[in-house]
């Protein structure tokens, strides 16, 4: 998931807690540091770090461990809340019809938000339309246009008119029938005053209800001053944080947030029009601190598998055939990596680490693997157990492979297969945990 390393180092830092019978000072300490290091290195404001250890800290040793909680939960339930605290609650964009003015300097994203987010709705069933305000840099009109069509999404845009405003006013007239109207506009490399100027003519032509700032996950403390800037300017009604995907630094933008008057809407995982993901704070610190969410995985895949009939509950009931991998596998390009997916399963909250060779299947094992299994006759789609050497040949032969790759293809199975087993049950109950942490 994004932020792997600052989960990591948390993820660490609470096992300290593991088996402690009760909670010395000596303990909270170490373990604080330890979240305050991690913190620190992903840039979260410095301020902000101090202010929450100290919270933690104090928490910790004062406040009684609630009946039926062991000391590792209190902590986990301190922490994830002051957590909270620094994020925010996230932003909540509505799913109506609205007008929505993307803002935010050069290259911060805004226009591969644009049509993320104009996919996103569209996904929901709102009928979005997206207007090119960006008549400053070449080439602007023509990367949202191309964007546009290979989604379907209705695009206006004037190439060539230097006129930012008027292709607003104009664009706005031409899309009316849209439900939901996104603008993006121009960046700039810092916020000089022809930004302000126009991004604030833009903002009073068009009365936006949302203003929504893109900050490059990558820009660290930084992003504190630029979002107070442009709060200041037209103000912000919520953020959007793209390429966590690509950065350790993101807590930097993440508790930047604070110096605006909103919170993180979204969050940006990567550079296609799918990898945008609504933000919601509880979800991500729970992930954050390996405690999984199920709640985001059973969304996940009920969006993009509703048309590929993939039984959810029964792979969770641990009945995951070889057909269901299958559909999988099929289903997987909609639904992101799986290591990802995996990611957000509670793995990581029962002690079962999740490591990358487990669960990364690459596109070209992918089609390999789905070749091998159109070979394979229903029987033993359903009940791979009775998959034996002999048949391991004709299945490799029929698929023009080699008995190797389907012995591998097994063992996926078989991991795919546990993995989906240990969700439901194990030491940790992640359904009641959630219950006791009042989510
Ligand atoms: N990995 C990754 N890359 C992203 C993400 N969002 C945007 N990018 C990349 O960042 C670069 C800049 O993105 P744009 O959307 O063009 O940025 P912009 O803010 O519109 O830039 P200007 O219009 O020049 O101000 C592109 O190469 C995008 O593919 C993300 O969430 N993850
Ligand atoms: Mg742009």
């Amino acid at each position: 998931m994004v932020m792997d390393k600052l989960s990591n180092s948390l993820q660490d830092a609470l096992k300290k807690l593991v088996g402690a019978g009760r909670i010395d000072e000596r303990t909270v300490n170490d373990v604080v540091k330890d979240i305050q290091r991690a913190l620190l290195q992903s840039d979260v404001n410095v301020k902000m770090v101090m202010q929450l250890s100290k919270s933690i800290k104090e928490r910790a040793l004062d406040e009684d461990v609630p009946q039926g909680m062991n000391p590792r939960e209190h902590v986990i339930r301190i922490v994830y809340e002051e957590l909270m605290k620094i994020v925010g609650e996230g932003t909540d964009i509505p799913l109506k019809p609205q007008k929505i003015m993307m803002i935010g300097l050069q290259g911060s994203g805004k226009t591969t938000t644009t049509a993320k987010l104009a996919r996103y709705f569209q996904r929901k069933g709102l009928k979005p339309a997206v207007v090119c305000a960006d008549t400053f840099r070449p080439g602007a009109y023509q990367q949202l246009k191309t964007l546009c069509e290979s989604l379907n999404v209705a695009f206006y845009g004037e190439e060539g008119n230097p006129d930012a405003v008027g292709i607003v006013e104009r664009g706005l007239a031409e899309i009316d029938k849209y439900d939901v109207k996104i603008i993006d506009t121009a960046g700039r490399h810092s916020l000089e005053s022809d930004l302000i100027d126009e991004m604030e003519r833009i903002h009073a032509i068009s009365s936006p209800d949302y203003k929504l700032l893109v900050l490059d996950a990558g820009i660290g403390q930084q992003a504190s001053e630029q979002a107070k800037a442009f709060n200041d300017s037209v103000g912000i009604s919520g953020v959007v944080i793209s390429k966590l995907d690509g950065t350790a630094k993101g807590g930097g933008a993440m508790s930047a947030v604070a110096a605006t008057d909103s919170s993180i809407a979204f969050i940006g995982v990567g550079e296609t029009p799918q990898d945008l993901e609504k933000f919601e704070a509880d979800r991500f610190i729970s992930r954050l601190l390996g405690m999984g969410d199920l709640r985001s995985l059973m969304e996940k895949a009920e969006e993009s598998l509703s048309e590929d009939e993939l039984d959810v509950e029964s792979m969770m009931k641990g009945k995951f055939t070889l057909k269901d991998m299958y559909k999988q596998l099929e289903a997987m390009n909609k639904m992101g990596p799986m290591k990802q997916i995996m990611q957000m399963l509670p793995l990581g909250g029962m002690g079962m680490k999740v490591s990358d060779e487990d669960y990364e299947v690459t596109g070209q094992k992918m089609a390999q693997y789905k070749t091998l299994m159109d070979s394979m006759t229903e029987e033993e789609m359903t009940n791979p157990r009775i998959i034996g050497s002999s048949r391991i040949k004709r299945i490799s032969i029929g698929a023009g492979s080699n008995p190797e790759t389907v012995r591998e293809l097994l063992k996926y199975h078989k991991q795919m297969q546990n993995a989906m087993k240990g969700m439901r049950g194990g030491k940790f109950n992640m359904k009641k945990m959630m219950k006791k942490m009042g989510m």
